[in-house]
């Protein structure tokens, strides 16, 4: 029985309170969806089986180059981290799992990370690694890039820390590693486009050699810009899908919402990872302009939906060989992490709902009959369906809040981890 840091009767005590209405709008929706011949039954355990991971990073006060303004009870290491994703799955539901990145949550005892996540109900998703920073007395920098750098030294300094990524997450029971890199030039000339990308292959290649076994997966995120403001050595699905049928089997692309220009159509890139057999994961937010790193489903719900509706009809199609991992990976430079996190939990799962509405039998035949307007209006039909009873009803099922964010504050957890955490001071750059 996992340990729970919220006493579970002030959410049954919350929960209690909006029972009835719940239970009312569920019964409406579960109506008006029998007439559309949806069993909502049959679609809440769909959705409630859908799970997402939650960045250790994103339970910290995100920032930006210009500042980053902690707020109370930040998390000081992995452990307090650990408490607020529990937090999280406690009263979401939707999060079971913890994607830890290193060497941010690196600790001499990863089994005692991993023994700590058991007791709080938690399990590890991707693990990442981390080449875009220069560690305390690292030897090399990696100032002019890592696993694509010009100097073999290097590449190997970089090639070893992401095998030891891989050392410590077979230490947490993960099962991948997510590789992004920064690498990249701010001035044409600067490197060799081409050998700066089979560098990075090789390296991979190299890494890929090191996976303990056949069900370990790499995934590589590809980023248009950011640090580079010239060219990025992985900065679309066509040099990612490129390295990833390099590589082999086990490389698989992941999908960052935020790392594609503004008017990106990502859903048709997905359509494509997928058709290539090539899609390995996603990291969930929103953005309006480059990798804002907002709240999924914040900015373009719409968006979201349609990535969800590649993924369910693919699924229905059985179109891949393995789902592909659903992370957040976001930046909560305003709001408390642990409610943003818990909203685009529900927002990822809204999308998943809706998209498993869609009639596809209907949309085929409208597609057949190039009857466009009925074809897109399916889409928004599903769309347009408020399945918030539906997500509220599965939490509630399985033990969760009707309404995590009301029962968060009612438990006044922030609070108490704030009087006991060290206050974290605010500084300028950096995300986290
Ligand atoms: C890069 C990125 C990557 C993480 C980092 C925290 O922009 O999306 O996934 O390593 O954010
Ligand atoms: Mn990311």
């Amino acid at each position: 029985m996992a340990e729970f840091l919220i006493d579970p009767a002030i959410i049954e005590a919350h929960n209690r309170q909006g029972a009835d209405a719940l239970a009312q709008d569920y019964e409406a929706l579960a109506r008006s969806l029998s007439r559309r011949g949806i069993d909502c039954e049959a679609l809440l355990q769909k959705v409630s089986a859908l799970e997402i991971a939650v960045p250790s990073w994103g339970v910290g006060t995100g920032g930006t180059r210009f500042a980053r303004f902690p707020g109370p009870g930040e998390p000081a290491d992995i452990f307090d981290k650990l408490e607020d994703c529990a937090v999280i799955q406690q009263l979401g539901r939707a999060t079971p799992r913890v994607s830890l990145h290193f060497p941010w949550d690196a600790v001499a005892d990863m089994a005692a990370v991993k023994a700590r996540g058991l007791e709080l109900g938690l399990g590890f998703d991707a693990v990442n690694s981390n080449t875009f920073q220069d560690q305390p007395g690292q030897r090399l920098s990696y100032k002019f890039g890592s696993l694509s750098h010009a100097d073999a030294e290097v590449r190997a300094q970089a090639v070893a820390h992401n095998i030891d990524c891989v050392r410590k997450g077979e230490a947490l029971g993960a099962r991948a590693l997510t590789i992004w890199l920064a690498d990249g030039s701010n001035f044409a000339g600067q490197s060799h486009l081409a050998r700066a990308f089979e560098r990075y292959v090789e390296s991979v290649g190299a890494i890929e050699a090191a996976l303990p076994d056949e069900s370990w997966r790499l995934l590589l995120e590809y980023k248009n810009f950011e640090p580079a403001f010239y060219a990025t050595v992985v900065q679309d699905w066509g040099s990612c899908l490129l390295a990833a049928q390099a590589v082999g089997h086990r490389a698989r692309c992941l999908v960052d919402l935020g790392h594609h220009a503004p008017s990106t159509n990502i859903e048709l890139i997905v359509a494509r990872l997928i058709s290539a057999g090539k899609l390995g994961g996603f990291h969930l937010n929103d953005s309006r302009f480059g990798d804002d790193d907002l709240d999924a489903g914040s900015v373009d719900p719409f968006r979201l939906f349609l990535v969800f509706n590649e993924l369910v009809d693919a699924e229905q199609r059985q179109a891949w060989d393995e789902a592909p991992a659903l992370m957040l990976d976001q930046s909560h430079n305003l709001t408390d992490p642990i409610e943003s996190l818990m909203l685009s939990a529900d927002a990822a799962r809204r999308a998943h709902a809706q998209a498993l509405l869609v009639d596809r039998a209907e949309l085929a035949d409208h597609q057949t009959q190039n009857d466009v307007a009925m074809a897109a209006e399916n889409l928004r039909c599903a769309f347009r369906t408020d399945v918030t009873p539906l997500l509220a009803e599965a939490r509630r099922r399985a033990g969760g809040a009707i309404d995590p964010v009301g029962a968060y504050r009612l438990s006044g957890y922030r609070k108490n981890v704030a009087a006991r955490r060290p206050l974290s001071t605010g500084s300028g750059g950096g995300i986290v």
